[in-house]
């Protein structure tokens, strides 16, 4: 008997670690058997968003290893890699929020490619904000 497994991948920056990350994961692995996350390199990080993450490339990694759903993390060293990823991970399915609708189109000559809603509300961007407002209204220095 030939059991067939579906493989999802995912990317993302991750830092932060919120809700609205922990929910696109789980609907990411809902669509398949084995769920595969590209973490973006700080470096890459800097290059999309002209910032380094707040938690470094280590620390992302062993929060996402340690979600449930998710069964391998690598390395995203590029956007532009995304093919290489998908046909070196054999990836049935791609999974973006749909922050990025339309972008990775090109791709569906080699797998499916589904954009899920972003939750509403949250971001590592307005957390990082809230922080910043809270440290000065309390006069704390770090
Ligand atoms: N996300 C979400 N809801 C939020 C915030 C984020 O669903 N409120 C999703 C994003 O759409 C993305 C994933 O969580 O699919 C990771 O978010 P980011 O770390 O912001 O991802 P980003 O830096 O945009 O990296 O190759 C593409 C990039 O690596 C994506």
């Amino acid at each position: 008997m030939i059991i067939l497994m579906k493989t999802v991948i995912t990317f993302g920056t991750f830092d932060l670690f919120h809700i609205g990350h922990l929910s696109i994961l789980n609907r990411s692995k809902e669509l398949g058997d084995k769920l595969i996350v590209g973490i973006s390199s700080d470096e890459l990080n800097f290059s999309k968003k002209n910032k380094y993450p707040i938690y470094d490339y280590n620390q992302r990694r062993d929060i996402l290893k340690s979600i449930k759903g998710v069964d391998k993390v690598f390395k995203e060293e590029s956007l532009e890699k995304k093919r290489e990823y998908i046909l070196n991970y054999n990836a049935d399915t791609l999974v973006m929020g749909d922050d990025w609708e339309g972008k990775f189109d090109f791709l569906r000559n080699h797998c499916e490619v589904v954009y899920l809603p972003r939750t509403d509300d949250i971001s590592s961007t307005e957390i990082k904000k809230q922080m910043d407002a809270f440290l000065k209204e309390h006069s704390i220095e770090l």
